[in-house]
């Protein structure tokens, strides 16, 4: 399997960790969307990433595609997503918040460093930083820093480590300080180093 895109990408991100916690061989093609986006489109008419080039060829695009059919590999016992019952609800919850959290650091990463200034919307900015806030605050009572690292952890780790290395000052210190202690344990972990943006 090839994984397709950079780790600077939080959905990129959250397939190399999951990959990587479910122990699937395969290699990586670092590309950038900004740069080498002739080379993407070869895998995604889109032109976005994560793509997964499958053994035989199949190239399968999105990441919630993508990490589906790693949860098959995987089996219902070792799956990120539990496959069904309350643990699934749940799960689902918390990646609804995980995603909708990247969803909108990316928003305001476009909005406060890729647009011409003199384009800044302010309000929208504004708006989607506090959406971000909002999103961690529902995940900090939510979550166990101590508990099973299923997709809904990986990718509020993988939505954080992008605010933190593009918006540095997005996140306050000190106010989220269960997804604090989450981040301590996990990043560590080889699967969470291995893949720092
Ligand atoms: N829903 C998609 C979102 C992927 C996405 O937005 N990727 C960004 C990088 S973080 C990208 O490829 N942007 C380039 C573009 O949309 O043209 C997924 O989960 O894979």
């Amino acid at each position: 399997m090839i994984l397709i895109g950079r780790n600077l990408s939080p959905y990129v991100r959250r397939v190399a960790i999951s990959l990587r916690l479910l122990g699937i061989e395969h290699q990586q093609r670092a590309l950038s969307t900004v740069d080498q986006r002739d080379q993407i489109l070869v895998y995604n008419p889109l032109g976005r990433v994560p793509a997964l080039v499958l053994a035989d060829g199949e190239v399968i695009i999105d990441s919630a595609a993508i990490l589906d059919h790693l949860d098959e590999l995987a089996g219902p016992s070792r799956a990120l997503i539990p496959p069904a019952g309350p643990g699934r609800r749940l799960v689902s919850k918390r990646l609804a918040l995980a995603t909708g959290v990247t969803d909108k650091a990316i928003e305001v990463y476009r909005e406060r460093l890729r647009r011409p200034p003199e384009t800044l919307h302010e309000p929208h900015a504004q708006q989607c930083e506090s959406q971000v806030l909002a999103g961690l605050a529902a995940l900090d009572a939510m979550i166990d820093p101590d508990g099973a690292i299923t997709q809904a952890e990986i990718t509020l780790i993988a939505g954080i480590g992008f605010a933190q290395k593009l918006l540095p000052a997005l996140i306050p210190e000190a106010r989220f300080l269960r997804v604090e202690a989450l981040l301590h344990r996990c990043d560590p972990l080889p699967a969470f180093a291995e893949t720092r943006p």
